[in-house]
C-alpha cells in the first residue's frame, strides 16, 4: 500500500453522478482540503452523468476517482479508478463476472497503474448496494473479519471497503479490520453526518468516505475535512 497513489487519502468525499449539485456546492467540496473525489453510486449511473459530473470536477486541482460499477458508464479521463468486487454476495456477477466481462470489452484499454481493486463488503441492509447485488449483509462479527483476511492476505486486494451507506456502522468492527489487514488499506464508508462521527470513523479507519450528508448539509459535510485531518488513525 505504501506509495500507491491512495495511500494518502484519509478523507474522500463521494459524489453521485445521478444526483443534482450545484456549482457552489461543487466549488466549495472540491476547494475543501480532502484529499480526493470519489464518483460513483449505486443506481442511475450513466456515461452522460458521470462524464458531466467528471468534467465539472475536473476544473479543479484534486484528484478524482471514478468507482466502476458498470461498464456503460467506465468513463475515461479520470485520474484514477476503483473496482469494487462484492466480497458477501452469493451472486458472483458482483464478485467476478461483470468486472471479468469488462476486461474482455475493454482489458487492453485499462490504464492499469491507476486502477485498484475494492474488496467490498456491504453491511447495511438497507443500502441500495446491499439490494443491487444480494450483499449477505447480516453477518458476525468473524465472518466479516474472514472475509477481510481473505481479502488481505489470498486475494492481495489493495483496498476493502467497509459499506455501511446510508447509516453509521460498528466502529469497533472497522477498528477490528483495520487491526486484521497486513497490506490492503481499508476504506470506511456509511452515515457520517457530522464532525465527530467523522473522527470517530477516522480512529478506525485508514480512509474515511463521507457521501449523502453532501447533498442535505453541505456545512456539517465541510466540517468532516478537518475533522479526519486532525485525528490520527489509532
Ligand atoms: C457511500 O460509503 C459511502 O458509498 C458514503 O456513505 O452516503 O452514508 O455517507 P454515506
Amino acid at each position: 500500500m505504501d506509495g500507491a497513489w491512495y495511500a494518502g487519502w484519509r478523507h474522500v468525499f463521494k459524489l453521485d453522478p445521478d444526483r443534482e449539485i450545484t456549482d457552489e456546492a461543487l466549488d466549495a467540496i472540491c476547494m475543501s482540503g480532502t484529499d480526493a473525489i470519489m464518483v460513483g453510486g449505486s443506481s442511475g449511473i450513466t456515461f452522460d452523468n458521470t462524464v458531466e459530473l467528471m468534467s465539472r470536477i475536473r476544473r479543479y486541482a484534486v484528484d478524482c476517482v471514478l468507482e466502476v460499477t458498470s461498464l456503460e458508464a467506465a468513463v475515461p479521463g479520470f485520474d484514477y479508478y476503483f473496482v469494487p468486487l462484492v466480497l458477501n454476495t452469493d451472486d458472483a456477477q458482483w464478485l467476478i463476472g461483470r468486472q471479468a466481462e469488462a476486461m474482455k470489452e475493454f482489458g487492453s484499454l485499462i490504464p492499469w497503474d491507476v486502477t485498484a481493486g475494492e474488496g467490498y463488503i456491504i453491511l447495511n441492509k438497507d443500502a441500495t448496494a446491499a439490494h443491487v447485488s444480494g450483499a449477505r449483509t447480516e453477518l458476525e462479527q468473524a465472518e466479516v473479519i474472514a472475509l477481510v483476511q481473505l481479502a488481505d492476505r489470498l486475494m492481495r486486494m489493495p483496498t476493502i471497503y467497509l459499506e455501511y451507506s446510508g447509516t453509521f456502522g460498528d466502529m469497533s468492527l472497522v477498528r477490528m479490520a483495520s487491526e486484521t489487514v497486513s497490506q490492503a488499506r481499508v476504506i470506511y464508508g456509511g452515515g457520517i453526518d457530522n464532525a465527530e462521527r467523522a473522527a470517530e470513523a477516522a480512529r478506525a479507519a485508514h480512509t474515511v468516505v463521507v457521501g449523502n450528508i453532501l447533498y442535505s448539509d453541505l456545512q456539517a459535510a465541510l466540517s468532516t475535512v478537518q475533522a479526519v485531518h486532525n485525528t490520527p488513525f489509532e
